[in-house]
C-alpha cells in the first residue's frame, strides 16, 4: 500500500471468488456480471476452469428470455435502431442486455465507444445493460464468447437479449446458432445489394426492417419495402407458419419501432406454443457442444510437439507439390494420435 490507500502499480486485482460472482449475477449485479464475461473472454488458462464453474451454475438458473439478433452492413442504423427498440421494451415492463460485438477492432476501442455512445438513453436506464465486445478477429463479426455470454445475462434475470452484429457473411449463420429471432435492417434503396452477398443474410432473417426512413429517403422507403417482399417470396420458407415481414422504420422518428416488437414477441408466442423454441435451443447447445470440442481439438493439435516437429516439413512438401494435402495431413494426424 501507497500513503494514498490505493495498492502499488500493477498489484493484481482482487478477484471475487466464484460463489460471489454467481450469487452477484443472479441478484442481479451488473458490475459482476461484467467481471464474469470479461472472465470468460479471457483468454488466459487460469481464468477458464473459473469461468466453466460460473457458466455451470449460470446455466442451472435459466430463466426465459427472447434473444434478438440484429444485423446489417455498418451504418445500417443497428445501435440506433436498438436504443429506440429498447425503450419500447421497457415500456413493456422487461428489461434488455445489448451484447454489441465490434467487427472491425482487434486493438482500438473506438467504434466500440461509438455504439455505447449511440445508446446513450439506453446505458442511463437501469432496466438495461449494453457490453460491447470486440470481435478479436474472430470469424464473422460474432465474439467467440456470445453464446456464453448470452447465457450469464439471462442469469442475471434480462427478459430480453439483443445481439448486434455486423452482416458480414458469417455471422449472422453463426448468429443463428444462438438467438430465437434474426431481425435484418436494411438501408432504402439497398435493393441491388440482394444479388450478391446480402443473399444469404435474407435466407435466414424472420423479419426486415428497412431504417432511416425519414427526411429524403421516405419516398424510396417504400419502394424498397416492395421490392424486399418480392425477394422474401422467392427464398424458401424459414419456418412454415411464420410469414417474413418488411416493416417501413425510423430510429429517429420512432416509427415502426413498436410494429416491429409485435411482431417479435408474436413470433415468439408460437415458437413457445408449438415447441419450437425448446427444440431450436437445444440444437444450439448441441451446435455449441461440438464447436467447443472442435475448437479444443484444434488447439490440442497445434500445441502437439510431435505436430510441430513435422509440420513445417509437411508444409513444404505439399506446396511445392511433393505430397498430396491429403497424405500430409494424415502424417500430421498420425503424429498426434501417436502421442496421445
Ligand atoms: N436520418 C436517420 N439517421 C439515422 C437513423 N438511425 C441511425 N441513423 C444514423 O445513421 C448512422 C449510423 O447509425 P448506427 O446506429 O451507428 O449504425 P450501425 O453501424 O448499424 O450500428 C448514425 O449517424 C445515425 O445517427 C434514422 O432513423 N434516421
Ligand atoms: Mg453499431
Amino acid at each position: 500500500m501507497t500513503h494514498s490507500g490505493m495498492p502499488p502499480a500493477g498489484a493484481r486485482r482482487h478477484e471475487p471468488d466464484v460463489e460471489t460472482i454467481v450469487g452477484g449475477i443472479l441478484g442481479g449485479d451488473r458490475h459482476l456480471l461484467s467481471r464474469a464475461i470479461t472472465l470468460i473472454e479471457s483468454q488466459k488458462p487460469e481464468h477458464q476452469e473459473k469461468s466453466h464453474q460460473i457458466l455451470d451454475r449460470c446455466m442451472q438458473h435459466k430463466r426465459s428470455s427472447i434473444r434478438i439478433g440484429v444485423t446489417g452492413s455498418p451504418g445500417a442504423g443497428k445501435s440506433t435502431f436498438i436504443e429506440a427498440l429498447g425503450e419500447v421494451i421497457i415500456r413493456d415492463g422487461l428489461s434488455l442486455a445489448v451484447l454489441a460485438i465490434d467487427p472491425s477492432s482487434r486493438q482500438s476501442r473506438g467504434s466500440i465507444l461509438g455504439d455505447k455512445a449511440r445508446m446513450e438513453k439506453l446505458s442511463g436506464r437501469k432496466e438495461a445493460f449494453i457490453r460491447p465486445s470486440a470481435s478479436s478477429g474472430h470469424l464473422g463479426g460474432l465474439s467467440p464468447k456470445t453464446h456464453e455470454t448470452i447465457v450469464l445475462c439471462e442469469a442475471a434475470g434480462y427478459d430480453v437479449i439483443l445481439v448486434e452484429t455486423v452482416g458480414v457473411g458469417q455471422s449472422e449463420v453463426e448468429v443463428e446458432t444462438m438467438v430465437d429471432f434474426i431481425l435484418l435492417l436494411m438501408l432504402p434503396g439497398s435493393g441491388d445489394e440482394l444479388q450478391g452477398i446480402k443473399r444469404g443474410i435474407m435466407e435466414i432473417a424472420d423479419a426486415i426492417a428497412i431504417t432511416k426512413t425519414d427526411g429524403a429517403q421516405e419516398g424510396i422507403a417504400s419502394l424498397s419495402k416492395t421490392e424486399f417482399e418480392a425477394a422474401l417470396r422467392m427464398l424458401p420458407a424459414k419456418y412454415p407458419f411464420w410469414h417474413r415481414e418488411v416493416f417501413l422504420t425510423s430510429s429517429l422518428k420512432g416509427s415502426g419501432i413498436e410494429e416491429v416488437w409485435r411482431n417479435i414477441t408474436g413470433f415468439m408466442d408460437l415458437m413457445r406454443g408449438n415447441g419450437l423454441l425448446l427444440e431450436k435451443r437445444r440444437e444450439q447447445l448441441r451446435h455449441l457442444l461440438y464447436g467447443l470440442v472442435e475448437q479444443m481439438l484444434k488447439k490440442e493439435f497445434f500445441q502437439n510437439p510431435d505436430v510441430s516437429i513435422l509440420q513445417a516439413g509437411i508444409e513444404n512438401q505439399v506446396v511445392s507439390s511433393q505430397l498430396s494435402p491429403f497424405t500430409g495431413a494424415s502424417i500430421l494426424m498420425d503424429a498426434f494420435i501417436r502421442r496421445r
